[in-house]
């Protein structure tokens, strides 16, 4: 055959194979062949892009919306971070949604409980408190405070500062899961059940109510972590050998089982010494990055950025990461790893 017939008869069999997608489609069918590198890559290709938000540049802006719809009309008064490869979608990986929340002085955010379970990372202001299940928790800046699936929460601000913390929610998992529930509790503020630090007594030092056992997949009891005694442990760990991949890293746990607070979001926090740079790491768990405190350069895929305190950024999932600490840096994260470890889909690779 001539070259020109060859490329005759190949027009002609895609016009043919065109067609019959076209007649298959009236009867909801659709070929495999034509997607089947997509739908089962030789690796994770997200759609989502790494990103960086940078508190100290939007601050102002995330302020504006105290002055144009007060916590109780929203509801919950959040800036969602979306993703700029997930646009519309709520979403700042494509399993996990984050936003950032605010409650100036004297409001409420009404009580209410879904399930999907959310995490608190407190950023800015003091003075507000989280109830969860009848026990509040005043928010201290780099607290980690979690609302596990079907708790009822409440906000508030007792304080004269607005308050914005990060919130993150696991949102995209159960609405592709088709499980979402919500409703309203029957009053706006939840009454007090236990006193603060109850759960923290209880939980959260090395023990356990007598009687107390939990299926592993359960929420922790523990529904605060925090920052002061987290800064005691990294503080504590910091001379030692920092590992190359992590520096100085530890996973928050259940302390009754060892498994992450919640079953969906794990969370983390990393201490990177003053001159120390991480060998480039991959995971399968898009992960979202708070920096705390200190200064660092973050290289994410072909993304490079100088961090601040406050600055949030995203690591989509098997995107390589790599840091160097200017100055000791500290850092906080969440990711969706615990869903992806019970399912045995989670992969690294320490390059
Ligand atoms: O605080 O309950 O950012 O229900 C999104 C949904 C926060 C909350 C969000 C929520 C909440």
């Amino acid at each position: 055959m001539t070259t020109a017939s060859t490329a005759d008869a190949n027009a002609s069999q895609k016009n043919q194979r065109r067609q019959y997608y076209d007649r298959i489609a009236k009867d909801h069918m659709t070929p495999l062949w034509e997607v089947l590198g997509a739908l089962v890559p030789k690796q994770p290709n997200s759609p989502a892009l790494p990103a960086l938000w940078r508190y100290a540049d939007l601050r102002e802006k995330v302020l504006e919306a105290g002055r144009l719809i007060t916590a109780e009309q929203a509801e919950r008064r959040v800036l969602i971070l979306e993703n700029p490869g997930l646009a519309g979608q709520s979403a700042i990986t494509q399993s996990l949604y984050a936003g950032l929340q605010l409650i100036l002085p004297g409001e409420i955010a009404p009580a209410h409980r879904h399930t999907q379970s959310a995490l608190r990372f407190v950023m800015d202001g003091e003075g507000a408190y989280t109830a969860v299940d009848g026990e509040r928790t005043t928010m201290r800046r780099g607290d980690f405070i979690i609302t596990p699936s079907w708790t009822f929460h409440d906000h508030g601000n007792l304080g004269d500062q607005p308050v914005v913390w990060l919130d993150g929610l696991d949102i995209p998992v159960v609405r592709f899961l088709d499980a979402g529930f919500a409703e309203h509790a029957p009053s706006a503020s939840q009454d007090a059940m236990r006193p603060e630090g109850d759960a923290l007594a209880r939980y959260g030092n090395n023990m356990v109510p007598v009687d107390f056992y939990q299926e592993p997949a359960d929420p922790t009891r523990v529904f605060v972590y925090p920052y002061a005694r987290t800064l005691e442990s990294l503080n504590q760990i910091a001379s030692g050998k920092p590992d190359p991949h992590f520096g100085h890293k530890l996973r928050y746990v259940n302390p009754a089982t060892g498994a992450s607070p919640m079953p969906t979001i794990g969370a983390f926090t990393q201490r990177l010494p003053a001159g120390f740079e991480t060998r480039p790491y991959q995971s399968t768990d898009g992960t979202v990055y708070v920096c705390l405190d200190g200064e660092a350069t973050v290289s994410v895929g072909d993304k490079e950025w100088h961090l601040q305190p406050d600055d949030i950024f995203v690591v989509p999932s098997w995107q390589p990461l790599k840091f160097l600490a200017q100055r000791d840096t500290t850092l906080f994260s969440f990711s969706d790893r615990p869903i992806q470890k019970s399912l045995g889909l989670w992969r690294e690779a320490r390059l």
